[in-house]
């Protein structure tokens, strides 16, 4: 796996996308999500990506085809979805000239190239859902802003890099440091637009699990995706998993920049759920990931034949943990039945299942599925509602019709 990286990293040396993608002629092809204002644009245009839904495009964001999720519990990076907030992103980043920096309260500056990271610490590799917080925005109602998301601002890759820990081991960091924060080479059109910049408690940057990747499925990360490197913080939604990371600051006191304290703020509620009428709510910086389930191989309006045997199939995952159970309901959640769950891949990992589907007679059946932890923490049966479109795990449901 290193090795593969490793040459592959020098044979691109520079991930680029010439001419940029600010002037994308669009393709014809477009999907409709189940919500309003759904009709969305499938698009090629965009640098070693293949077909991806358009929900904006600049800054990019392209969501993942849904059915991609059925081939494989890993996502290919071609069809990984892409989610920026600056408008300014490189549109090449030579690997040879790149350095990430290391600063602020550590007895040791350190200033790496891509081959100090790479040739100087222990490699470690994870399989590792990225979601988006605001993953299936679109399903919010009532509607609130933001990228209108269907289920596809996620996906599963098999992360290869170096700890955190260790290159903060080797910076040295001092006694009272409280965070650690990030920050990459996207830039906003305005100098007076703040920095994508995000921490972490300093205990979490040293779990040894966060994690420097260079390496997504034993690829260079696709420039789209971060590179040459990016955060990966396995169990917590992928606003902290920096993209493009060039610096690293070790701060005093609580990181308070617009990115931590405004945006990506979620009730501190059980779900991070409120009603829409209530105010004065107090709010937490959104974090861990909880647990989600999906069909992959039938959709909504799907029909299969009546009184054949049918294996119904799709990912689950636990959120900050293992998945221990997901349980299959072919009558609109009156009865469940244990899925199979397929092999176990990591704990942050997705994991398939399968279920056997008997639709005995003609008609149309509800078919849901629902997730359990490894800390007995399910799915909830109604939807979560809050501002910011954040956290959505609700059971899914969908109608197939027996024919
Ligand atoms: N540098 C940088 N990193 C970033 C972001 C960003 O805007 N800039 N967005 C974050 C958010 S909110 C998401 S959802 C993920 C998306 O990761 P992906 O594009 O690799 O799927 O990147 C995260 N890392
Ligand atoms: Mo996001």
């Amino acid at each position: 796996m290193r090795r593969r990286v490793l040459h592959a990293l020098a044979a691109s040396g520079v991930a680029s996308a010439a001419g940029g993608w600010a002037s994308l002629t669009l393709a014809a092809d477009a999907i409709t999500f189940p919500f309003e204002n759904g009709l969305r644009e499938l698009t090629s245009a965009f640098p070693q990506k293949g077909e991806m839904v358009l929900v904006r495009s600049r800054p990019p964001l392209l969501e993942t085809p849904f059915s991609v999720f059925d081939d494989g519990v890993f996502t290919p990076n071609d069809r990984f979805f892409v989610r920026w907030h600056l408008p300014s992103i490189p549109v090449s980043v030579d690997a040879r000239t790149f350095r990430l920096r290391i600063h602020g309260s550590v007895s040791r500056e350190l200033d790496l190239g891509l081959a100090d990271i790479i040739n100087g610490f222990e490699h470690i590799e994870v399989a590792a859902v990225n979601q988006c917080a605001g993953n299936s925005r679109g399903f919010f109602k009532p509607r609130v802003a933001g990228g209108e998301w269907g289920n596809g601002a996620m996906g599963n890759a098999l992360w290869t890099g170096v700890r955190l820990k260790d290159v903060l081991d080797r910076a040295g960091v001092k006694t009272g440091a409280v965070q650690v924060r990030y920050r990459g080479l996207d830039k906003g059109l305005l100098p007076a637009t703040p920095d994508f910049v995000k921490a972490l408690d300093i205990d979490h940057a040293r779990n040894g699990e966060v994690m420097l990747a260079f390496g997504m499925n034993g690829q260079p990360l696709p420039l789209l995706n971060g590179f040459p490197l990016r955060l990966v913080v396995p169990g917590w939604y992928s606003t902290y998993w920096v993209k493009m990371l060039n610096d690293i600051e070790v701060i005093d006191s609580p990181d308070q920049n617009f990115w931590m304290a405004k945006a990506y703020q979620i009730p501190d509620t059980p779900g991070a759920n409120m009603s829409p009428q209530q105010t004065g709510v107090k709010t937490v910086a959104i974090n861990r990931m909880v647990p989600r389930s999906f069909i992959t191989n039938l959709s909504d309006g799907s029909v299969v034949d009546a009184g054949a045997p049918r294996r119904v199939r799709g990912i689950a995952f636990g959120g900050d943990t293992g998945v221990t159970k997901v349980l299959f309901s072919a009558d609109g959640g009156t009865s469940w039945t244990p899925a199979r769950l397929d092999r176990d891949v990591g704990r942050y990992s997705f994991r398939r299942w399968e279920a056997r589907f008997m639709p005995r007679y003609a008609g149309e059946y509800v078919l849901k599925v629902k997730a359990i932890n490894d800390r007995g923490e399910g799915q909830p049966g109604e939807p979560n509602w809050n501002p910011g479109g954040y956290m959505r795990n609700v059971v899914e449901s969908l109608k197939v019709v027996a024919a």
